[in-house]
């Protein structure tokens, strides 16, 4: 059967209106790891890079493109198994691609399922091109990083130009990434697709046609990856294979963080670190915004409001508080004047150009030349300019403005026709202009800026926060969502932000707690730091000429519950690093949607996030139920995913039989097993948290920062359900030693047995680590005692605000036998 025969099996399977166009003649070649297939103009090329992953190429007849990604790592991108030939495409053990006519392809999985199907050929417009695919109306779209708006992207279009865009609000698009990626959900089968183009690409999910989804370019390779689940969980995980996951992050970048533009003189920063010790705010981290620098001229320091600047930078690492400064890209162009970053980097020939001579545009210096990151020689280079600040004991790097902002310009940035001139391993050495290169500019800045800690303090993992990014930038720096606002509708925001940008391989992100632009009511500013205490970054940050962020400024009354909140962040420090040590490898994110943990919760297999539109997960255990509308004082719905169900403060159990009073909950009765609403009053100082039953968390003593050791056991709270379990890992913290096996892992789980006796079991440590504590103390939520009770083995069982618990040091087991009425 040749190509054309074989599209009429495919307009049969798709009974697509598509398909009644005239067919043109092909011709297909069958490879190792896939087909192509040509007509007159154009080669269309499908390769399996695994069984589940795919990468769809078209280029002109005989003319690939150039093989090279910013993106994807070269061993994922090179990756290719043996498939087997079918008439009109090729079958992997999960997957079948069929090329109809017009090189329009299908890909459905081995049992016919339709998984994306070209709605019409690829349509050429000069360099520019579009994709089209179907979409039906029960589809679901996510990812695409932090743009604003809904979590379900349906409906909705967008454009990748990474952008500056001060004070932007939930309509606005673009702001200051471009993460081509997005998750498409159809009936409870995910696929991923990564569209690796860095030009100004767009995409629609149904806003132009309700029929169609599209994406493309204005130019740059019709090149993109489709990573198959059927699970979202492992289409995430794909794409951390295919771009790599955010790496471990230090310890302390997992703490309390403020900031502020700008704490100056120094005196201010060091008033507000004492009041932070001496309020006992948890804190690890301290952030110097562009003023500590001398007319804004980035690695200097204005001697005369920062003067002994190694000396401030060690006092506050004596009291236990990391420094992490702002190191902005642009250069002041200073020639002459005895700047060495504009010195060295004009001797090396180091900076954009435009007609032949480097490019001067204004920002925070004045006039200012920005380095070419496309060339791994300076971004070397600029990885020498941390010497200074890594030897004053810097802990970290914050590149902002790198989309790159430019002031003079409308658009924002610099002109379309800057050169970069791409002098990079596994790129053609050649010339490209800033409309090829602008989406990953701030990419490759925050890369230059980790390579450079990585080359200065080799067994020292740095911490880098980036503005701007592309698809993959997560290997190289944290993020944040830029400069939001201070209203209640933006504090709504960072929930959807946060979990698009998790799912779009940002694992380690946060929003400027408070908001950035404008000042902050104290109610808002308290829930502020209410549900940022339960996202992966948690920073408090705001613009000059707004009012003070910091949590003491509204009275004890408030500083008491943003006080609990950050102390609660601190005591399930175990769980969330044990929580980002898992994501440094499989690459699901810190913060979820319901939808990743219980794809199938609703009976239509809708994404039940679309119910609960406030509610995420924190790690695998912990659901976050925030209201929807977090301004209103009005009860709301809180939707719990099928299954038992804990309240994280009271212990309380949540199941259908049981009314719960004691926080104005009732739990309405469901007639199937689906996802039960909860009513919530929501009340001043209270976020509604749960923990799924079945989980082990473990938690530490209070500490004022992540530097202090916690004086105690390690607390395992047990909330028993089915297959039940839970893992505690830990390290120095900071080093890499982790990789030659200096870390403790140890994996716990719970069993009742028929009399309804609890035994917590733990696993034998991995890994040559000896973490802080030296007993376990096993809570176990929900069971009651006299407090004069004892286990099998007389350890006595003591009464806890949440249940009972028994402390043990190095036990295999413990069983809390059937608590006496
Ligand atoms: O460096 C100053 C600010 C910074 O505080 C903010 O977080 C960035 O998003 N920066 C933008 C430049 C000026 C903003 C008005």
């Amino acid at each position: 059967m040749n190509v054309s025969q074989a599209s009429f099996l495919i307009c049969s399977l798709l009974l697509s209106s598509a398909c009644s166009q005239a067919e043109t003649s092909t011709n297909s070649h069958h490879t190792d790891s896939g087909i192509e297939v040509s007509d007159q103009t154009d080669t269309l090329r499908v390769d399996a890079l695994r069984d589940d992953v795919l990468r769809v190429r078209l280029y002109p007849l005989g003319h690939p493109a150039e093989d090279a990604s910013w993106a994807v790592l070269p061993q994922a991108r090179t990756a290719h198994i043996a498939v087997t030939s079918s008439d009109d495409g090729f079958k992997t053990s999960a997957l079948a691609v069929h090329i109809g006519s017009d090189l329009k392809l299908t890909v459905t999985d081995l049992a016919g399922h339709i998984l994306q199907s070209d709605a019409a050929p690829i349509a050429r417009d000069g360099a520019g091109f579009h994709i089209n695919k179907i979409k039906s109306p029960e589809d679901h779209f996510f990812g695409l990083g932090d743009k604003p708006g809904p979590l379900d992207r349906a409906g909705e279009s967008f454009v990748m130009w990474n952008t500056d865009n001060f004070g932007w609000q939930e309509s606005t698009d673009p702001i200051y990434k471009s993460i081509p990626f997005f998750l498409e959900m159809h009936e409870g089968r995910t696929l991923g697709v990564l569209f690796d183009n860095t030009f100004r690409t767009w995409f629609d999910f149904g806003h132009e046609r309700t029929d169609r989804y599209t994406f493309g370019a204005p130019g740059g390779p019709v090149d993109y990856y489709l990573l198959y689940g059927p699970e979202p969980k492992h289409v995430v995980e794909t794409y951390a294979w295919l771009t790599g996951p955010t790496p471990l992050p230090p310890l302390w970048a997992l703490g309390y963080q403020q900031s502020r533009y700008s704490y100056t003189p120094r005196a201010r920063l060091e008033e507000v670190a004492a009041r932070l010790r001496a309020d006992q705010i948890p804190t690890d981290v301290l952030w110097l915004d562009i003023d500590f620098q001398e007319k804004n001229r980035p690695f200097t320091v204005d001697p005369q409001t920062f003067p002994d600047f190694p000396g401030l930078i060690h006092k506050m690492t004596a009291e236990h508080f990391h420094t992490i400064v702002i190191t902005d890209l642009h250069i002041a162009h200073l020639p002459n004047q005895g700047y060495a970053p504009y010195d060295s980097g004009e001797a090396g020939d180091r900076f954009v150009k435009l007609h032949g001579q480097e490019y001067v545009g204004t920002v925070w210096p004045g006039p200012s030349v920005f380095p070419d990151f496309t060339q791994k020689s300076t971004r070397d280079w600029w990885g020498t300019l941390y010497k200074q600040f890594d030897a004053d004991g810097v802990a970290g790097f914050w590149n902002d403005m790198n989309e790159p902002a430019v002031f003079t310009y409308p658009t924002k940035t610099m002109p379309d026709d800057v050169q970069h001139r791409i002098d990079e391993p596994g790129f053609v050495k050649r010339t490209a202009p800033h409309t090829e290169i602008h989406n990953v500019y701030g990419m490759e800045n925050s890369r230059a800026t980790w390579d450079g800690q990585l080359a200065l303090r080799p067994n020292v993992r740095p911490f880098v926060m980036t503005r701007a990014s592309y698809a993959g930038g997560q290997r190289y720096a944290s993020t944040w969502t830029g400069d939001n606002s201070s209203t209640w509708n933006h504090l709504r925001q960072t929930t959807p932000q946060l979990l698009n940008l998790g799912l779009s391989g940002f694992a380690m992100s946060g929003a400027d707690v408070g908001g950035f632009a404008g000042s902050p009511s104290p109610a808002l500013l308290t829930s502020w730091l209410m549900l940022s205490a339960f996202q992966p970054i948690d920073r408090d940050h705001s613009a000059k000429g707004t009012r003070d962020h910091e949590p003491w400024v509204d009275g004890p009354e408030q500083e008491a519950i943003r006080r609990r909140y950050i102390e609660e962040r601190y005591r399930l420090m175990p769980y969330l690093y044990t929580t980002a040590e898992e994501t440094s490898r499989d690459g699901l994110p810190i913060v979820r949607p319901l939808f990743l943990e219980f794809p199938h919760a609703t009976s239509d297999n809708h994404p039940l996030d679309s119910d609960a539109p406030g509610e995420f997960f924190f790690g695998p255990s912990i659901l976050v139920a925030a209201s929807p509308s977090p301004d209103e004082v009005a009860p709301y719905e809180v939707h719990l995913p099928q299954g038992i169900w804990y309240d994280y403060w009271t212990g309380e159990k949540l199941d259908r039989r049981v009314a719960v009073g004691a926080r104005d909950l009732e739990i309405r009765d469901a007639a199937n097993n689906g996802p039960r609403p909860v009513m919530v009053q929501p009340k001043e100082g209270e976020l509604p948290v749960y923990v799924k039953g079945g989980s082990i968390v473990p938690m530490a003593p209070l500490v004022q920062s992540t530097e202090e050791r916690p004086v105690g056991p390690l607390t395992l709270r047990v909330f028993p359900g089915d297959n039940c379990e839970g893992t505690v890992y830990q390290d120095d913290g900071v080093s890499y030693d982790f990789r030659k096996g200096s870390f403790f892992r140890q994996h716990f789980t719970c069993s009742v047995a028929a009399d309804g006796a609890v035994t917590v079991s733990m696993a034998k440590p991995e890994g040559s680590f000896r973490p802080w504590w030296t007993s376990l103390r096993i809570e176990l939520v929900g069971r009651k005692t006299s407090g004069t009770e004892k286990t099998g083995r007389n350890q006595p069982i003591t009464a806890t605000p949440l249940g009972s618990a028994v402390t043990v040091t190095n036990a295999e087991s413990v069983t809390f036998p059937v608590a006496a009425n």
